[in-house]
C-alpha cells in the first residue's frame, strides 16, 4: 500500500458526513445507508458528545458502520480514536490539534488517510510535514455540534491557504448546509464535511442529494 494520492482524495472529500450514535434521530447504520444513497462520498465516525458509546457497545457499533460502508464502497474514517482504527482495520484516522501528536500517528497507522483539523497556516504546514493527507478547517459557520468550537471564521482561512500555496486536500466544517456550500466550494475547499445538516434532516437521502448536489454544481 502507498499513500493516498491527492487528486483521490480530493474526490473522496466532496461530500463527506461524520457522525456517532448521539448525532441522528435513529439508528445510525440505517442513517448512514440512506446518507450514502443520497451521495455522501466519506464516512467519518466520531462517537462524541453526551450519551456516547464507549468500550464494546463503541466497537460493535463502529463494525456494523464499517461494514456498510464497505459494502457500499466509500471510506471509513474513525475520530480520534487510534486504537479502535487499527483494531478493525479502518481507511483512517482523524485528529484534531488536541489529540495525540500527528508524526506518532502517522507512525502508528502507516499508509492509511490521515486528516487533521487546522486552524491556522503554521498549524497547516506543520501537519504538512506531519504527513496529513487532507486538512478539516473550520468552524467555517457557527455550529452546534461540537461543545468546543472556535469562533466562525467565514472561509477566511481556505483562501490564506490557496494564497501560500497549501496543496493539501481540504474538506471545511462547521455549520455547512447545501444553501451555504457555494462561496466554501468557491473559496478552494475540495468539499464539505457536515455533522447536522445531514444526521438530523427528516430526510436523509435527500438532505445527502442536495448537498452533493451543492458541490457539484459550484464551479
Ligand atoms: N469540528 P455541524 S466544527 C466536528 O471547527 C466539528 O473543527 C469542527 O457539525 C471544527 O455540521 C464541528 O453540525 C461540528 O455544524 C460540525
Amino acid at each position: 500500500m502507498s499513500r493516498i494520492q491527492s487528486d483521490v482524495m480530493r474526490e473522496l472529500l466532496k461530500v463527506y458526513f461524520i457522525a456517532g450514535s448521539v448525532n441522528g434521530k435513529k439508528d445510525l447504520v440505517s442513517i448512514v445507508e440512506e446518507a450514502i444513497d443520497g451521495g455522501v462520498t466519506l464516512f467519518q465516525y466520531r462517537e462524541k458528545g453526551n450519551g456516547a458509546l464507549t468500550g464494546d457497545a463503541k466497537y460493535e457499533l463502529a463494525k456494523r458502520v464499517q461494514e456498510l460502508c464497505k459494502r457500499k464502497n466509500i471510506p471509513f474514517i474513525v475520530n480520534d480514536d487510534v486504537d479502535l482504527a487499527l483494531e478493525l482495520d479502518a481507511d483512517g484516522v482523524h485528529i484534531g490539534q488536541e489529540d495525540e501528536a500527528a508524526a506518532s500517528v502517522r507512525e502508528k497507522i502507516g499508509d492509511k488517510i490521515l486528516g487533521i483539523s487546522v486552524h491556522t497556516l503554521e498549524q497547516a504546514q506543520k501537519a504538512a510535514a506531519q504527513g496529513a493527507d487532507y486538512f478539516g478547517v473550520g468552524p467555517i459557520f457557527s455550529t452546534q455540534s461540537k461543545a468546543d468550537a472556535r469562533d466562525a471564521q467565514g472561509t477566511a482561512l481556505i483562501e490564506l491557504f490557496k494564497n501560500h500555496k497549501i496543496e493539501t486536500p481540504i474538506v471545511a466544517i462547521g455549520g455547512i448546509t447545501a444553501e451555504n456550500t457555494p462561496p466554501i466550494i468557491k473559496a478552494g475547499a475540495d468539499g464539505v464535511s457536515v455533522i447536522s445538516a445531514i444526521s438530523q434532516a427528516d430526510s436523509v437521502y435527500e438532505a445527502a442529494k442536495k448537498l452533493k448536489e451543492a458541490v457539484f454544481q459550484t464551479v
